[in-house]
Formats: C-alpha cells, sequence, structure tokens
C-alpha cells in the first residue's frame, strides 16, 4: 500500500500545475468585495484566504475534501478495535490527498503515527516536568509543543541551507506527522501534570490508534491506568474511546479563516516551523470565544441545573437564559460566525448520547443540554442579536467528557487542541508544496477609511 507521503506525491504535479495556471491566467479576477463592515468586523464574509481541506457551508456546515460528517461517516476506515467512528487518522488522509483512504492505507497511517508517538523529546518532558501544575492547560500545551521546536527536521535543514523551496514541504510533512504523533503523550503529560502530580496515569502502545491511546493516557481505560483511578465499566471505556474519535474526528479543521487555523497558517507563513506555528494557534484557541467555549458551556450548565428547579420547566429555563442575555453574557454554545443553521458537529455529538439512553438517563446536565437545544434558539431568535440562534458544537462535547470523568474544565481545549492540528498542519504542509508566501495584507487607519467614504 502507499504510503501517506508517496499518496500525496502522487497528487501535488496536478496542484502545482493548476495554481500555476490560476496565478499566469486568472491572476488579475476578482474574488470578491471588501467593504468597511468587513474590515471593521472581524473580516467577516471577506473572501482571501486559500485553503485546501475543509470548507464551511453557512448552511450545512463543515465539508472535508467536500465530504459532509456522514458522508465521513459512512466512508472513512474504522482500523480501531472495536467502534463505531472512523478513526482521525482516516481523515488525515482524507484532508492531506483529498482521497478516502483504503482501510490498509488507513491502517498503516496508524501504525506509523503510533511508532513515531512512542517518546517525547527529553528536552520536552523536562520542561513540562518543571511547569506549575496548576498552570493553564492550554499554556502547557503550547510550551510543549514550542520546546519541541528543538527537533524540527524543517528549522534544522532550512538552516543549514539544504532544502530547496520546491522541497519544503518534505520536512514539513515530517514535522506535523511527529508534532500529531505526539499529541497523546503531551495530552497525557498535561493531564497528568494537573491531575496526579506528573504520574503517568497510563501507558501508550504502538498496537493502538491515536485516541485510544489519548484516552489510555488520561486514565480512562481499564487495564492501563497504572493508578487505578479509572472507574469506567468496559462498556463506559469503550464508550469514551468512541466518544474520543468522533470528537477529534470532526474538530480536525473547520475551513481556514477560524482563529487557530488562521493563526497557525500566518505564522507559518513566514517559514516558522509547524511546531512553532501550531503553538501559536493553540494560543488562539485557548481563547473564550473560540476554543473554550466547550468548558463555559459546562461551566454554564452546571450554574443553569442549580437555578432551576427542574428541566421541564420550560419557563424557568426561558427565564434564566433572559437574566443571561439582559446582562448582557452570552449563552455559550450558540451562535457562530459563518454557520447560519445547527451546527452538523453538534448534531453528530448529541447523536452519540441519544444512542447510549440509559448512560445519560441520570446525567442532568447531559438532560438539559438536550432541553436547550430546543429553548435556547427561541430565546434568542426572539432576542433578535445573534445571525445564528442555533447550537454549535460546543453545546455538546464538554458536557459529555464530563460526564465520563473529565471535570479539569479547562482541559477540554487540550482535547479540542489534539483534534485541530490535523486541518491546519495539513493547510501548512500544502502552503509549501504550493510555494504560497509570507502573507502580509494591507491595514488600513480611520482616516485612511475615511479617505474611502468620500472618493465614493
Ligand atoms: N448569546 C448572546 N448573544 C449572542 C450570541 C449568543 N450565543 N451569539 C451572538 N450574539 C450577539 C453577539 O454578541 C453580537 O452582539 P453585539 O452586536 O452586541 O456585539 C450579535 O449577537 C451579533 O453577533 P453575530 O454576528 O451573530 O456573531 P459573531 O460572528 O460576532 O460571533 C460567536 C460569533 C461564536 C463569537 C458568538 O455567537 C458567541 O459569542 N457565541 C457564544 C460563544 C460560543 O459558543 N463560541 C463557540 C464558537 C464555535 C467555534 O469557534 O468553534
Amino acid at each position: 500500500a502507499l504510503t501517506l507521503k508517496e499518496a500525496l506525491e502522487n497528487v501535488i504535479p496536478k496542484k502545482r500545475d493548476a495554481v500555476k495556471k490560476l496565478k499566469a491566467c486568472y491572476g488579475s479576477t476578482f474574488v470578491g468585495p471588501i467593504t468597511i463592515s468587513s474590515v471593521l468586523g472581524g473580516m467577516r464574509g471577506n473572501q482571501s484566504m486559500f485553503w485546501q481541506g475543509t470548507s464551511l457551508d453557512p448552511e450545512h456546515g463543515i465539508k472535508f475534501q467536500g465530504l459532509t460528517i456522514e458522508e465521513c461517516q459512512n466512508r472513512l476506515p474504522n482500523t480501531g478495535i472495536d467502534g463505531d467512528n472512523f478513526l482521525p487518522e482516516s481523515m488525515l488522509w482524507l484532508l492531506m490527498t483529498g482521497g478516502v483512504p483504503t482501510f490498509q492505507q488507513a491502517a498503516s497511517l496508524r501504525k506509523e503515527l503510533a511508532i513515531r508517538g512512542r517518546k517525547l523529546p527529553h528536552y520536552t518532558e523536562k520542561v513540562l516536568s518543571s511547569l506549575p501544575k496548576d498552570m493553564h492547560p492550554m499554556t502547557q500545551l503550547a510550551i510543549g509543543l514550542a520546546s519541541m521546536n528543538k527537533g524540527s527536521l524543517f528549522a534544522t535543514n532550512y538552516q543549514k541551507g539544504l532544502i530547496g523551496k520546491m522541497e519544503f514541504w518534505k520536512d514539513t510533512l515530517e514535522d506535523s506527522l511527529n508534532l500529531i504523533a505526539s499529541l497523546p503523550l503531551l495530552t497525557g503529560r498535561i493531564y497528568s501534570n494537573i491531575t496526579n502530580e506528573g504520574h503517568p496515569l497510563g501507558q501508550y502502545s504502538e498496537e493502538v490508534d491515536w485516541c485510544t491511546n489519548i484516552c489510555s493516557l488520561l486514565g480512562m481505560t481499564n487495564g492501563t491506568n497504572s493508578s487505578n483511578t479509572c472507574n469506567l465499566t468496559s462498556q463506559q471505556s469503550l464508550d469514551f474511546i468512541n466518544l474520543m474519535r468522533l470528537y477529534t474526528g470532526i474538530h480536525v479543521d473547520h475551513e481556514g479563516g477560524n482563529v487557530s487555523a488562521h493563526t497557525t497558517h500566518l505564522v507559518g507563513s513566514a517559514l516558522s516551523d509547524p511546531y512553532l506555528s501550531y503553538s501559536s494557534g493553540i494560543m488562539g484557541l485557548a481563547g473564550p470565544l473560540h476554543g473554550l467555549a466547550a468548558q463555559e458551556v459546562v461551566r454554564f450548565l452546571i450554574e443553569m441545573n442549580s437555578n432551576i428547579s427542574s428541566i421541564a420547566r420550560e419557563q424557568e429555563i426561558k427565564d434564566y437564559l433572559w437574566k443571561i442575555l439582559n446582562s448582557n453574557r452570552v449563552i455559550p454554545g450558540y451562535g457562530h460566525a459563518v454557520l447560519r443553521k445547527p451546527d452538523p458537529r453538534f448534531t453528530a455529538m448529541l447523536e452519540f448520547a441519544q444512542k447510549r439512553p440509559i448512560e445519560f438517563e441520570n446525567d442532568r446536565n447531559v438532560l438539559l443540554m438536550q432541553k436547550l437545544a430546543e429553548i435556547a434558539p427561541k430565546v434568542l431568535l426572539e432576542h433578535g442579536k445573534s445571525k445564528n440562534p442555533f447550537p454549535n458544537v460546543d453545546s455538546a462535547s464538554g458536557i459529555l467528557f464530563y460526564h465520563y470523568g473529565i471535570r479539569e474544565l479547562l482541559f477540554f481545549t487540550v482535547i479540542f487542541g489534539c483534534s485541530r492540528a490535523m486541518g491546519p498542519l495539513t493547510q501548512l504542509v500544502w502552503d509549501r508544496i504550493l510555494g504560497l508566501p509570507i502573507e502580509r495584507p494591507k491595514s488600513l487607519n480611520l482616516e485612511g477609511l475615511e479617505a474611502l467614504t468620500k472618493a465614493s
């Protein structure tokens, strides 16, 4: 079977030719107007980024190389032991090459990543050991990733002048695969830092898939937990692994303009290596309007539950939501900068819970999450401000992790960070394949914008 690199090599010439043709023949074609509202409004609607792996349709949500989540669930192979969801490794292949991997290809990528990820560099271990145990887990992740820049093949070979521009992608790919492969150990290390004085909670295995390793190292699988703190039944452990596969499989990418993806791409455009680029993306993912929203939702659900007498009392829930809105706060987990319908990623997470009614029948938080999905859109519509009153993915994800025992709310975003590595790093490889230049948009000051109004 072809390796990922070989499969990539097969598709590169066609894409390079297509870009060359676009630049040579259609370079002056207009993509769209840029308005003052866009310049002052977070660049909304401004079509000015190149991004290959995913595209976001306001009505239908995310598509991965043209495939919806449902199509990915039907077509991408699951090469793990037990499970009803495709593996993120299969998604990585799809993003990188544009094609659905065969079972064999997906299995070999799974194995390749498991081997690449078996050890963290000793200096990264040392850096992580030295961090205060109560340091924000996303800061720990960003530091851990940035420290790995010391071993970057791209940075080393670039500095030595060993590689030409057209070959940059090869070391970028190597670094990106090593980075992605290292995430189970990094994540496990951070979780053990914040919950177990840095002592391991589980073991790494080259025989299992990426998500099973993440779950083992979080101490969430039976038999791998050296501290014996795993309170899950075998079925729950398996469900948790499948939740991890689902979650990390569908959070990989959300087009290029979101903060974590855009940051990675921007920093990478300066030819910073993948470790530095993605470490910067992680810093953006840590923001409450982006990746941290899942944690805000959990806090919100717990607090709401302690303030209402019953989930069945719709009016009480509505009153509670209005109190939030009237105090000028947002309802976390609702709204989106681009989407204008319920987020299909939310629907997939909701279905995970709906398929396991007995597991969740006594979890008031998960029940409230489901109830809110009916009530909050009505309230937000009446409120009339949000352009999208529907749930986004963060509505459901954190509370499901919480249910299985991940109670450190700030840690959820680290799991998001594991997944999100795949999309932006894929793009970084393609940025190098296509020789994209450093990003340098033109900025305007207030007087410059005012001058434009006089001209029009
Ligand atoms: N609750 C209350 N008000 C909301 C709202 C919500 N959930 N979503 C949007 N609004 C408000 C905005 O704050 C804005 O108000 P102002 O005009 O007073 O500033 C107004 O509605 C218009 O906003 P918008 O154009 O609909 O949304 P934006 O593109 O500006 O922002 C987002 C998008 C996600 C930041 C926003 O909907 C929000 O804050 N949601 C809650 C936080 C959240 O769930 N974030 C996770 C996003 C998912 C992701 O990034 O992956």
